[in-house]
């Protein structure tokens, strides 16, 4: 029998993406921590590929939006680049050509009838900063962000209503500082890795209340990579890594962005571990005075955990959070096989209702989700067309389960893939490709696939049968 799933009314039928993924590097006067990291070591970057000309949204946006429009999108996520934006990173003063080109943006998705959700910062750090101070290490950095966000607010608050802080800040210490993957490429930095989660939940909290003190009209939220811990087996040692798996990879930064205060058992590990960041009684209540309107919560696959052996934890000699459970693959599980992560639909509800039940049934949406695939021209028919129905089977299953949970009173107002268009994934350039819209990388020219056909009747009917 044919089911209706129907959302609620004004859902968000949008898209996410990034300024350093899609923009390149025109008209931009400072580098950023991913510019340098190409400049520097492009055997990093798969087929040599950067971002200095990515997308080129710089120049076609005004087309793309008319594009985004096509395929049914009534919102869109994008960031500001602060290396494009601030012409000065100490006082944070704008750029003409940097506000030039935000304002004309944020024009053209107003002529489509697009709503503009807008982030600050997408791991594109000011290369300057980091060099000059060690990045989100110091609270001076944290200052100097609080400026830039008061700049975006004062020139653009006016036109755009929803703002975010940061874009999954977890992976800045975690791929940057203990795994090594993301520039400036450290290992096993467990305490500057503390410090740096502290000092960004900082710098959202003052952003926050920089953009309260504006008094612009519109809601401030942030976007966190949610990705649920599951014990690989009921034993105790196992239920009880995942909890603190859970605490240091997602509530460190849920539970201060939503209830102002971090996890009690995260704080515990820490001291006793001697690797407490500093921070002041201050800070704290900054921090627990600005809390967020709404989250945004990116989803791509979920965690699984065992807890860690002695053997295992006598590996790393500077303190990780390995040292309480280890990530582990079921052998079982459905894998995307070109990115290696696990497809587990089941988890987006499991997430929805655990904003319901312990945060409040705070607003929030689906600010990522996707599934990248290597050598999609494999897919492409006679007609120009990419033909990617397991891309749409992929959104199928996740809002299904989204769906349910939203029939159970979560609070979720909307739905936004990775991504629009194709577009540049750090190291990982055009490898896997996530868009809505293929990108021809020789000419640049855009095509419509055929899950962005589908989006646009999930859109127009605000949503499926299945
Ligand atoms: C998220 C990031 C995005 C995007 C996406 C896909 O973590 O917020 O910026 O890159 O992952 O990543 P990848 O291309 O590495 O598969």
């Amino acid at each position: 029998m044919e089911t209706k799933l129907t959302f609620p009314s004004g859902f968000w039928w949008g898209a996410a993406s990034s300024g350093p993924q899609t923009e390149g590097w025109f008209g931009k006067r400072h580098e950023n921590v991913m510019d340098k990291w190409y400049r520097v070591q492009r055997n990093d970057f798969f087929n040599g590929v950067g971002p200095d000309v990515a997308s080129d949204f710089y120049h076609k946006y005004p087309e793309d939006f008319k594009l985004f429009r096509e395929i049914g999108l009534n919102s869109f996520r994008t960031s500001i680049q602060w290396s494009r934006l601030i012409r000065d990173l100490e006082t944070g003063e704008p750029d003409p050509e940097g506000v030039r080109f935000y304002r004309d943006m944020i024009t053209a998705a107003k002529e489509n009838g697009i709503e503009l959700i807008l982030n600050l910062h997408h791991f594109d750090l000011p290369d300057e900063l980091l060099e000059k101070y060690g990045g989100w290490e110091s609270k001076h950095v944290v200052d100097l962000f609080e400026k830039f966000a008061k700049t975006a607010f004062g020139l653009f608050g006016d036109d755009v209503k929803y703002w975010t802080t940061f874009n999954e800040p977890m992976v800045i210490p975690e791929a940057g500082y203990l795994y090594g993957f993301h520039y400036p490429k450290y290992s096993g930095k467990g305490k500057e890795a503390a410090q740096i989660v502290y000092n960004i939940n900082l710098a959202s909290a003052k952003a926050i209340r920089a953009f309260r003190e504006s008094g612009k009209d519109g809601e401030i939220g942030i976007i966190l990579n949610l990705t649920p811990a599951y014990p690989r087996s009921d034993s105790r040692e196992d239920t009880e890594a995942a909890r603190l798996v859970d605490g240091f990879f997602n509530r460190s930064y849920l539970d201060p962005a939503v209830k102002g205060e971090f996890p009690k058992d995260v704080v515990e590990v820490l001291e006793k571990d001697g690797v407490l960041p500093a921070w002041t009684q201050e800070e704290l209540d900054l921090i627990r005075n600005n809390t967020v309107d709404f989250l945004g919560v990116n989803y791509y696959h979920p965690k699984r955990v065992r807890a860690a052996e002695q053997a295992d934890r006598e590996q790393w000699k500077d303190w990780m959070p390995d040292w309480y459970g280890v990530e582990w693959e079921w052998p079982e599980a459905r894998i995307n096989p070109y990115r290696g992560w696990e497809i587990y639909p089941k988890a987006m509800y499991d997430i929805a209702k655990n904003v319901q039940d312990n945060y409040g049934n705070i607003k929030w949406f689906v600010s990522e989700n996707g599934m990248g695939v290597e050598g999609e021209e494999k897919y492409r028919k006679a007609d120009g067309s990419i033909e990617d129905d397991y891309r749409i089977d992929f959104y199928k299953e996740h809002l299904e389960q989204l769906h349910k949970a939203i029939e159970e009173g979560s609070n979720c107002i909307g739905y936004h893939p990775w991504t629009a268009m194709d577009c540049w994934s750090w190291n990982n350039a055009y490898k896997n490709r996530y868009g809505f819209i293929a990108v021809d990388l020789n000419d640049q020219s855009r095509t419509i696939k055929k899950s962005g056909r589908w989006f646009r009747e999930v859109s127009d009917n605000n949503g499926f049968i299945i």
